[in-house]
Formats: C-alpha cells, structure tokens, sequence
C-alpha cells in the first residue's frame, strides 16, 4: 500500500498565539522572550521576520534590527495548552498522530486516500479547523514518508500546503541545498566542505561508504537515504518511556567504597547493554541505595549525556553516591537505572554533544555485539580504554 503522510507545522507558534489572544498585536512584529537586555528571541512573528529577526538571535540585536518590535515574556503553560488543544484536533483527522514537539506532528494518512478526495483539500480543513479553533496557523507537508513531508511543510510557510508526488522524492530531494536536510547539522555540513562537498547533487555522487568515512556509519547511512528521499528512519516512534534497572543485594552488609564502586560498574554496564539491546537510549541516571536497617534513598539527575555509556552512568551513579552517602553507614542494597527515551530518533542523532562520548558508546556496542555473540568481555578495564575507573 503506498504511503501517506502529513507534517504539520505551527507558523512562528508562540508569537502567533499571543496575536492570536491579544489582537492588538495582529499584523505587528512580534517577538517572544528577549524582553531582558541580554535575552534571546525564542520565535518571532513574521512581520519581524521581514526585517530579519529571527529564533536564537540575541534580544540586543533583534532591537537593533526591529526597534518597533514588540517583546513579549514567554508563558510557557499558555503554549502547551495551546498545543495541547491543537494535538487534540489534529488526532480528529487521523487516529495515527505521532507528535514530535510542542508544535509539530505526523499524521499518518495511508490507507485513507480513497475517502480523503485530495490531499490539499484535506489539509486545507485541518488548517481551517485548527486556526478557527486556537487562533494558530500552521503549514503542512505532504509526502510519502515522514521525511520527506517533514522537509516539505517548511517550503511554503506561513499558510502553506506542499505535497511531493509519489516518485518524485528523489528529484524533490536534490533540489534542496544542504542546509535544509534534516538531521545533518553544522557539524556534518563542516565535514562534508572539507572534502569540498557542499551540494546535495555532490553527495548524490557519493557512495554510501565515502559518506560513512566523512561522517561516521550512523549519519553516512542516514545522509545517503535522506538525500534520496529515501526515509532514513529519523521519525520512528519507539516504545513507551520506561526505565531499566538493575540491583545487587550483598550477601554481607558493604561499607567498602572499592567494592560499591565495583558492583555500580558492574550494574551501570548491564544496565547499558539492556538499552543497547532494546535500541534506546537512556536520558538520566539514577542510584538507589538501602541500609542495613533497611532505610533507603534513591537519587537522579536527568541528561542524555549522563546516561550514553556504561563509562558515563557510572561516574554519575558513583558521584551520586558520594553525595549522600555518609560513608560509613552498611549499605545493604545497591542499583543503578536510567530512564528510557520515548521520542523520534530525532534525539539520537544529536545525542552526542562530543566525540569522545560517541566514541565511548561505540566502544561498548561493540563489546555488546561480541558478548552477544558469545564473547565474556565484562572487564571493567574495557569500559575505559585507559583502564582508570576512577
Ligand atoms: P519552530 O517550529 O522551529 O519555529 P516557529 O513555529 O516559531 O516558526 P516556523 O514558522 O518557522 O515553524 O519552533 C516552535 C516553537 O518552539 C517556537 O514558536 C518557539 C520555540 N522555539 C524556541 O523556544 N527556541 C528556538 O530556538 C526555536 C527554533 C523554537
Ligand atoms: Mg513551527
């Protein structure tokens, strides 16, 4: 059956909402946070998008730019209603929605193009339905995957309605520049100019393999279908968010901080390779400890970069541990979780903010694999190549 997907995308969101709610602002630039001399500009209508104003750009320059704008505070439980009430409509049109952040969100439409007329006229409704409801507008990309309708809703914004035919994926594809494929960042735009690669035509001459070599086999393999409007999986959804734990009772009651230290490199191992084997990854770190008399605590700090190896959730837990722990109470009972990520693979691919912590990851998913394959690697030294688990 050929599939059929729509990506809906607020226009310029918290700014149009607040015209939206307050219409003396309708037709004026807007901009949202910054109000503070040093702040940034989270979004901004498009009337200031005109004179150049943009997401992320300081509050001083926004000013300079736009000295008529409007900087308005952010109301951040306004925008989630708001959103809320948008992701309710937007599931009356499909029960397939699969929301990927505050103001956006796939709908999956396959099987309903008999019933669906065309697919402009459906998504115009759904931005009459949404803009009579809620006062947001919003633009719609319409294509067979999820990626390619993602790249399609922002052709023809604010309002717009962009559909890529079935078949012309490809050739819709290579007439983007590359800063408009998603997924690939500065980074990677950085690494391909190296090798003097900076059109998408220029990467359609490339093999799979070279792309890997510039950019690692994750993002090669992902470049080289994005390019081809080929999905490259960026939009998954995965299973719900749950954690995974892993505990050791001691047969005696510990106060040895060696042998703690040991069991909680042990369990933030097994409970690394758990993700490795469910394919998630892991967005916090946690330890629970309870003491001989059976008193506990339990203890967490939230951040993908805590919980991305074996190598990682252990420093955590052990700090965590250190800040509690008196150090000479018996600890009965030790355990170490993560919690698991529920979203797009989205958050994957920026999942790495440096390159040792992606090299660490790679390292363990190689031990996994062999382990998987019959090996016993579990020596804490490999966990580290330098053998310090200090
Ligand atoms: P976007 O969809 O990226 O931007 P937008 O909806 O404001 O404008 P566009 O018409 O181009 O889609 O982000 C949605 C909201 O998320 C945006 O209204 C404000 C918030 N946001 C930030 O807080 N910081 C940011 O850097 C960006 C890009 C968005
Ligand atoms: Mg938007």
């Amino acid at each position: 059956m050929n599939t059929l997907f729509f990506h809906v995308d607020m226009d310029a969101f918290y700014a149009t909402i607040e015209q939206a709610r307050y219409p003396e602002y309708r037709g004026k630039p807007i901009m949202v946070g910054g109000s503070s001399q040093r702040g940034v500009v989270t979004t901004c209508s498009y009337e200031a998008r005109t004179f150049g104003v943009h997401s992320g750009m300081p509050a001083f320059q926004a000013k300079k730019l736009c000295p008529q704008g409007i900087f308005l505070p952010i109301d951040m439980d306004f925008y989630k209603k708001t959103s809320k009430k948008i992701m309710s409509l937007l599931a009356e049109f499909t029960p397939k929605l699969h929301q990927v952040s505050i103001d956006e969100a796939f709908l999956d439409m396959t099987g309903f193009q008999r019933y669906i007329g065309s697919s402009e006229e459906l998504a115009k409704q759904i931005q009459q339905k949404i803009e009579e409801e809620t006062g947001a507008t919003l633009s719609i990309g319409i294509g067979s995957s999820k990626y390619v309708a993602k790249i399609a809703s922002n052709m023809r914004k604010p309002r717009g309605v962009f559909i890529i035919p079935p078949g012309k994926e490809r050739s819709f594809m290579s007439e983007r520049e590359l800063k408009e494929i998603w997924g690939l960042g500065k980074k990677g735009r950085e690494a391909l100019k190296a090798h003097r690669i900076t059109t998408v035509e220029q990467v359609l001459n490339c093999s799979e393999k070279e792309l890997q070599q510039i950019l690692g086999d994750r993002m090669g393999e992902f470049l080289y279908k994005a390019v081809r409007g080929i999905d490259p999986g960026a939009f998954q959804e995965t299973r719900k968010s749950h954690s995974i734990s892993n505990e050791t009772t001691f047969p005696e009651d510990v106060i040895s901080p060696e042998i703690l230290e040991k069991t909680l490199l042990q369990l933030s191992q097994k409970v690394i390779f758990r993700t490795m084997e469910e394919q998630v990854y892991g967005i916090s770190a946690g330890i629970r400890v309870v003491y001989k008399d059976l008193s506990s605590w339990s203890s967490r700090r939230i951040g993908k970069h805590r919980a991305a190896s074996a190598q990682a959730l252990f420093q955590e837990v052990k700090s965590l541990l250190y800040e509690k722990w008196d150090t000479y109470t018996p600890i009965r009972l030790i355990g170490v979780s993560v919690d698991v990520e529920n979203e797009s693979n989205e958050v994957q691919l920026e999942l790495f903010p440096d390159e040792t912590e992606e090299k660490q990851r790679a390292l363990e998913e190689a031990i996994f694999k062999l382990n998987k394959r019959g090996a016993s690697i579990t020596r804490a030294k490999l966990l580290n190549p330098k053998g310090d688990t200090s």
